[in-house]
């Protein structure tokens, strides 16, 4: 562990003694969601891992200590601060060296879990390639750090904020597993379904678990995306979400956002213009932390 890390007690008593340990990000609490609903969610997932036999360990970057397990008035901070950065896998040492208060995406999750041992990690959705990359050349960090980093993160795909086919390819040309959790296809965040078909599937929280063993046992680095569809009961067609995401992009477009700006723009301006999307975030966060706390427990 490097010197950069504090554990809380209660993660460092978990995995002094074995207990199963599951990480959470916390891009989605400063960035991802308006409060209160940010950190009504940043509990609640806590208490699911727990519910499930683990302990969860929210992972942010305070005062330039990386955070592995926080306290409710740091997931308070962040969930009310304006100013907290965010930070991918670049930002880090800066974060660190500078003494500054960040909150961390998917990539800088998978590195900082890794950084503590823990294997496992549950999100919302995972960046991508972003729709226009041929001008922009807008690849999500997050896609490089699945085929770096040994971590297993569970999510529920990506929105169709961005090109899911092409992050698809970008992935297999990385060599990342990419595991569809009872179900062929992939899904895209808001709906079950994207209509990308996948090529693996896992049908119980034990599968993954050997798959990763046997990724780890064969020497080959990178970690694993488990697509875990939301509900059908709690979607929102793909259709309906389509419409949103076109009208965010274009007036991302016409505001010229840009870089680490464009996915936090796109988030808001969704619930903006169809309030129902946060709730059903709220509810695929909640599904994923639950199958990686069955995951971890898998171990
Ligand atoms: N997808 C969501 N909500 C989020 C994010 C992604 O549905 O909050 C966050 C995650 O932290 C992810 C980051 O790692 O956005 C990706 O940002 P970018 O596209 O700038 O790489
Ligand atoms: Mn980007």
């Amino acid at each position: 562990m490097n010197e950069f890390i504090d554990l809380s007690s209660k993660v460092k008593d978990a995995i002094d003694n074995g207990i199963p340990v599951v990480s959470l990000e916390s891009t989605i609490i400063s960035h991802g969601m308006p409060y209160p609903k940010n950190i009504e969610t940043a509990r609640a997932l806590e208490r699911i891992v727990e519910k499930n036999g683990c302990v969860p360990a929210t992972i942010a970057v305070l005062n330039g200590r990386i955070k592995i397990g926080l306290k409710d008035e740091e997931l308070e901070f962040l969930a009310r601060s304006k100013d907290i950065l965010k930070l991918s896998r670049m930002d880090l040492p800066y974060a660190v060296a500078k003494k500054l208060n960040g909150a961390t995406t998917v990539a800088a999750t998978m590195l900082c879990s890794h950084m503590a041992g823990i294997k496992v990690f549950a999100t919302g959705g995972v960046g991508g390639v972003h729709r226009g990359v041929a001008e922009t050349f807008d690849i999500s960090a997050d896609l490089v750090e699945l085929s770096k980093t040994p971590v297993i993160v569970v999510s529920a795909g990506v929105k169709s904020i961005l090109d899911i086919p092409k992050t698809l390819e970008i992935l297999e040309t990385l060599g990342v597993t990419v595991l569809g959790y009872k179900t062929d296809y992939f899904p895209s965040f808001y709906s079950h379904n994207s209509g990308s078909k996948l090529y693996m599937r896992a049908d119980s929280p034990q599968e993954v678990a050997n798959l990763f063993n046997a990724k780890l046992k064969m020497g080959l680095s990178g970690g694993i995306l488990v697509a875990n569809p939301i509900e059908k009961s709690k979607e929102i067609p793909n259709d309906v979400i389509d419409e949103k995401i076109n009208l965010a992009l274009n007036e991302a477009k016409k505001l010229h956002i840009s870089g680490k700006a464009v996915t936090p723009f796109l988030l808001s301006k969704i619930v903006d213009y169809l309030p129902e999307a946060l709730e059903a975030n709220v509810e695929l966060v909640k599904a994923n932390a639950e199958l990686a706390a069955k995951i971890s427990k898998s171990f």
